[in-house]
This record gives C-alpha cells, sequence and structure tokens, in this order.
C-alpha cells in the first residue's frame, strides 16, 4: 500500500526549510554504490536461508546476494508487524505528548511540520536478524526525514520526577497475563537521557516520500543506534512516566537471556533488548575477468575495518567502500579473492569498530552465553563452491 506523499508546498509551508534542508530534500534517491560490474556474476552461497515461516508478520526481507545499492530498494526493505498493519488516516491522526510533562500537547502533522526538519540515513536492522535459518535479511538502510524528538521533549517540559519516555504505536494485539486477557498497543520505552539523544527523530518521510503504510505512516520513532524494535511505527502517543513500563515487548518478548559466571556462580540475566551492536555479514561472492570478489556490509557501531578469513586461512582485511561513510549506517567492504581454488570454500568475516573493538565468534563463551537469538552479533560463515 503506498500513502499519500505530504506535499512539498506543506513542507515549505511549514517554514522549517531552510537552504541546508531543500539540499537535502533535493537529493536524488536511491544512490547505488556497487552495483554488479558488466561481466560480474554471481556465485551463489551453498547455505541459503530457510522459508519465513511467519509471513504476516515478516516481509520483503534483503535478497543479499543482490545487495548493490546502499539505500535499500523499498521492495527490499523488509518490515517487522507484531499487531499487523493499522491503517491511519491523516484527517483523524493526532500525536498526544503525555504524562510527566507540564504542558501536555496533542500535534497535527502540519504542527510536526512546522518544526525544524532533520534528515538522516539510518540503518535499521531488526535484532532478531542474524543468519540462523530463515532470518537473514531484516536489515535496511534508509534516509529518513523527520522531526528532532529532544525540542518537542523540551517544550512540553519534562517533569523531574520522570525515569523514561514510552512509545505506543496504533497498532493493537491481545496479550495475556495470568489468565487475565487484554487488549495492547504496541509501544516501547526508553529512559530520559535515551529518549532526548539528539539524533531521535519523529520521522515523517522515508526516502524523501511519505513514510509507507508498512512503515509507520504517518509517523514512527526513529531511533538512530537502536535495534529495530526501538523504533516504533504508527506513532500516537508519547508517554513521559515515572515508573516503568513493562509490557511484553520491554519485558516479556525480545528478552535476551544470557547464562553468565560470576564469582564463580552461574547466574541468568534477562535483558530487554536495546542498542545495536557490532556486526558484517558477507553479501555475496561473484568473478570478474580479474578474478573473484567477495562484498559485504558491516554496521551498528562506527566501522574501523573489516576482516575476512577463508576456510581456515588468516584474516585479511577488506577495503572499505569510501563513498558512503555515515555514522549510523552499513559501509560496504569488500576484498580481492584472485588465488580463489575451485572446490567448497567458507568465508567468515568480522568488523572492528572505531575503537578497536572486534566482532565476536559464533562460537565465543560471549556468544555461547546467549540462550535466546535476539542481539546476536557473533561472527557470520557462509559457504561458495567456486567452479572448476
Ligand atoms: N507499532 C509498531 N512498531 C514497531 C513494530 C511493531 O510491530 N509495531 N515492530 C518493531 C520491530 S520488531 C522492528 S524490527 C521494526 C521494523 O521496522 P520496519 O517494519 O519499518 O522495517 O519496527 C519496530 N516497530
Ligand atoms: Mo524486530
Amino acid at each position: 500500500m503506498s500513502s499519500p506523499t505530504l506535499s512539498r508546498r506543506s513542507l515549505l509551508a511549514a517554514g522549517g526549510a531552510t537552504a541546508a534542508t531543500l539540499a537535502l530534500m533535493n537529493k536524488s534517491f536511491p544512490s547505488f554504490a556497487a552495483p554488479l560490474q558488466q561481466g560480474d556474476e554471481l556465485i551463489p552461497w551453498l547455505d541459503q536461508p530457510g522459508e519465513n515461516p511467519v509471513p504476516e508478520q515478516v516481509t520483503n526481507m534483503l535478497d543479499w546476494q543482490n545487495l548493490d545499492s546502499w539505500t535499500t530498494p523499498p521492495e527490499q526493505f523488509f518490515t517487522v508487524s507484531h499487531y499487523g498493519v493499522p491503517e491511519v488516516d491523516l484527517s483523524d491522526w493526532q500525536l498526544e505528548i503525555t504524562g510527566a510533562v507540564d504542558s501536555p500537547m496533542t500535534l497535527t502533522m502540519d504542527d510536526l511540520l512546522s518544526w525544524p526538519r532533520l534528515e538522516l540515513d539510518f540503518t535499521l536492522e531488526c535484532s532478531g536478524n542474524h543468519g540462523f535459518g530463515w532470518n537473514w535479511g531484516l536489515i535496511g538502510n534508509a534516509a529518513w526525514g523527520g522531526v528532532p524528538l529532544a525540542p518537542l521533549l523540551r517544550e512540553a517540559g519534562v517533569k523531574d520526577d520522570a525515569v523514561e519516555v514510552a512509545f505506543y504505536g496504533a497498532d493493537v494485539g491481545d496479550e495475556t497475563i495470568r489468565e487475565v486477557t487484554f487488549e495492547q498497543n504496541f509501544a516501547r520505552s526508553m529512559s530520559i537521557e535515551d529518549a532526548t539523544n539528539p539524533f531521535n527523530m519523529l520521522c515523517y518521510e522515508m526516502n524523501g516520500e511519505a513514510l509507507p503504510t508498512r512503515h509507520g505512516y504517518p509517523l514512527r520513532l526513529i531511533a538512530p543506534g537502536w535495534y529495530g524494535i526501538g523504533n516504533v511505527k504508527w506513532l500516537t502517543k508519547i508517554e513521559v512516566r515515572t515508573r516503568r513500563l513493562m509490557n511484553r515487548w520491554m519485558a516479556r518478548d525480545y528478552v535476551t537471556l544470557r547464562q553468565e559466571e560470576v564469582d564463580g556462580e552461574t547466574v541468568w540475566t534477562e535483558s530487554s533488548v536495546g542498542k545495536a551492536l557490532l556486526k558484517s555479514a558477507p553479501a555475496r561472492v561473484v568473478s570478474s575477468d580479474d578474478g573473484y570478489r567477495i562484498e559485504g556490509a558491516a554496521w551498528g557501531q562506527p566501522i574501523g575495518s573489516v576482516e575476512v578469513k577463508i576456510d581456515d586461512g588468516d584474516w585479511m582485511k577488506a577495503t572499505l567502500d569510501a563513498e558512503n561513510v555515515r555514522r549510523f549506517t552499513w559501509r560496504f567492504w569488500s576484498l580481492d579473492w584472485a588465488d580463489a581454488e575451485p572446490g567448497e570454500h567458507t568465508i567468515t568475516v568480522r568488523a572492528i569498530d572505531s575503537e578497536g573493538n572486534i566482532q565476536p565468534a559464533a562460537d565465543s563463551e560471549y556468544m555461547m552465553s546467549k540462550v535466546t537469538y535476539w542481539e546476536s552479533n557473533g561472527q557470520i560463515t557462509r559457504s561458495v563452491e567456486i567452479p572448476a
């Protein structure tokens, strides 16, 4: 479903459009960073993702093997919608900012458009994305446009006894606690400090167009640096709270369960899925006139370098794409594999962040201590067969 485009005139009339934002608006989308060059041929992975078992909740996954644009094409930008996709009518939609604030606010889209505009590139990834079974492609990169959240919260006036900010979507589902079943809107919360991060955005545009319905039309939270779950779609209410929200999405689902050794004792810890972790993936192997090449992406934290290991060989430094470098996006990389020998090979990748932290091995103690599959940022290995 496409949604009506916000008129350019209403954006301009809003008065928030400076020369700089106009320049951003005029930017053309999408930008193609690493298309297959003429003569390149894809060598398909031997290990292919399984079939999506929840097509009513998860759609449009990224096709890694054909990854050729830094900005994800709309039809390959994944969606996760746990309570279905609500159709919101802009004429009776508004956003409430309520709870522990001095001046509660009710805002229409026109009101929001009168606030200064922010645009940023952010690679959104579901914390369930990894490479187990079927869920490989729950990641996408887009340019998001909207209103910074912090000034709105400042205008509403967060009270001193507030501890967090909760974001509610228009989508509802049934939840059950101790045999009581009740209707609940999708919601997630974050601390006041996290919520007032200057990059958080009430987002109404994706790649220069109105947010598509399935991505949260007319308004969603974009929280750069957070896993997908924190980026609440179809926003209707922002509630400043004095007590912590403990709903399914904060406290019962999207919970990372770990078994840790603390002072010689085994301790189980459960924590709510949070900020994005350092990660990378091989996208594909191609052959060209000059031999084979491995291409992929790294994301989650500022990327310092990327290394690739073939079979049990040494780590080799990949070349980072110099063109598309942003704080909150994936970074493309490639490695020439000149001496590829015919036969089966495994390819493992690891990202190293700008502070020297290394993405953990899939079989490291740290990854093995994790029981649930959320926030799995272990190194990914895939296999190919180089033809004779
Ligand atoms: N209102 C609402 N927001 C939501 C969700 C949802 O089910 N309802 N799913 C979350 C999850 S788990 C993810 S991974 C991202 C996915 O965003 P996308 O569908 O725009 O790719 O949205 C998040 N925001
Ligand atoms: Mo997710």
